[in-house]
């Protein structure tokens, strides 16, 4: 395992394998959208959260205990997320599409890969911008976010369903709940076959995301990670390069293309 700093073009190994890869899969966690100002899931936990844990946040089971609770904190990600723009990270690997076969799988409920021009993009863990019946499913049409982005957000009763008056929640994937299953069988499918797998921003704690690298590796293809601190899949990739998404991107995918 190499692990490096700032310059992958420096290290001849994973260079050859950056200009030979032709089928590609990038998989994002939080890390990738933290320079347009999102906070990582584990730092959108501040202000009035900043008491909660996960698991109180994020469960069908902790909507249920506290629906204005949870419905505020994703009302104020949302609007987080509807004010941010794509950094260079998300940019660099649209980009990186013209030219190889290149797949995003990503674990984030933002947009800001789409936005960034990239079109092969699977969410594992939902949309933060579509919204269903906690009970009966139907799809709930979101007004634009009615909270102040810059705030610290507030508690916030869900609407209710048109249908069946039951309360309405984020199409988002929580704990305990499996993901969507068209979504997961693609994610699979491309670890597979891939030439790389990059992952970037990622704890790779949460499963059964968290074992797409091990896919990916087992299928022989080479795995490189981008992230600023040490993580759970630093052991099975090949290549750690320790930086941030927006810095380290651009100059990848540069030394890609050389190729
Ligand atoms: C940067 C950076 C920069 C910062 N540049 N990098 C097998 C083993 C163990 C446990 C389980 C297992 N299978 C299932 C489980 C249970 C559970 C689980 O994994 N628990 C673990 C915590 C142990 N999994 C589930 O429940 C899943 N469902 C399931 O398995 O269904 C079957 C089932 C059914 C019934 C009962 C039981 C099982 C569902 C998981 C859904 C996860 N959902 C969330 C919330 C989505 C909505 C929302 O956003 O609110 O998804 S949790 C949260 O974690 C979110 C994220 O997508 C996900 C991953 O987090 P991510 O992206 O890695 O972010 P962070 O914050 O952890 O890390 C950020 C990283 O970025 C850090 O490393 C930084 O250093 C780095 N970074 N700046 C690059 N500029
Ligand atoms: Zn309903």
């Amino acid at each position: 395992m190499d692990t490096f700093d700032l310059h992958p073009d420096l290290v001849p190994a994973f260079h050859a394998i950056l200009r030979k890869a032709r089928r590609i899969v990038v998989f994002t966690g939080a890390g990738a959208s933290a320079e347009s100002g999102i906070p990582t899931f584990r730092d959108a936990q501040v202000g009035l959260w900043h008491r909660f844990r996960p698991q109180d946040l994020a469960t069908p089971e902790g909507f249920l205990r506290d629906p204005a609770l949870v419905y505020g904190w994703y009302e104020w990600r949302r609007a987080k997320v509807a004010a941010a723009e794509p950094n260079a990270g998300h940019r660099a690997i649209a980009a990186w599409a013209q030219t190889r076969d290149v797949t995003v799988i990503t674990q984030n409920v933002d947009d800001l890969h789409e936005r960034a021009g990239s079109s092969r993009v699977i969410h594992l863990h939902g949309s933060i911008f579509a919204a269903r019946c906690f009970d009966c499913g139907a799809a709930y049409k979101l007004p634009p976010p009615s909270v102040d982005a810059a705030g610290t957000g507030e508690a916030m009763d869900p609407p209710r369903c048109a249908a069946c008056n039951g309360l309405i929640r984020p199409g988002v994937v929580w704990f305990n709940e499996n993901l969507p299953q068209r979504e997961w069988a693609k994610a699979e499918e491309l670890c597979r076959t891939a030439d790389l797998l990059l992952c970037i921003g990622t704890s790779g704690l949460v499963y059964p995301a968290a074992g797409l690298p091990q896919v990916a590796a087992q299928a022989g293809a080479p795995i490189a990670q981008i992230n600023p601190e040490a993580t759970d899949l630093d052991a099975l990739a090949d290549f750690n390069i320790r930086g941030t998404a927006g810095k380290i991107m651009p100059r990848l995918v540069a030394a890609a293309m050389q190729g």
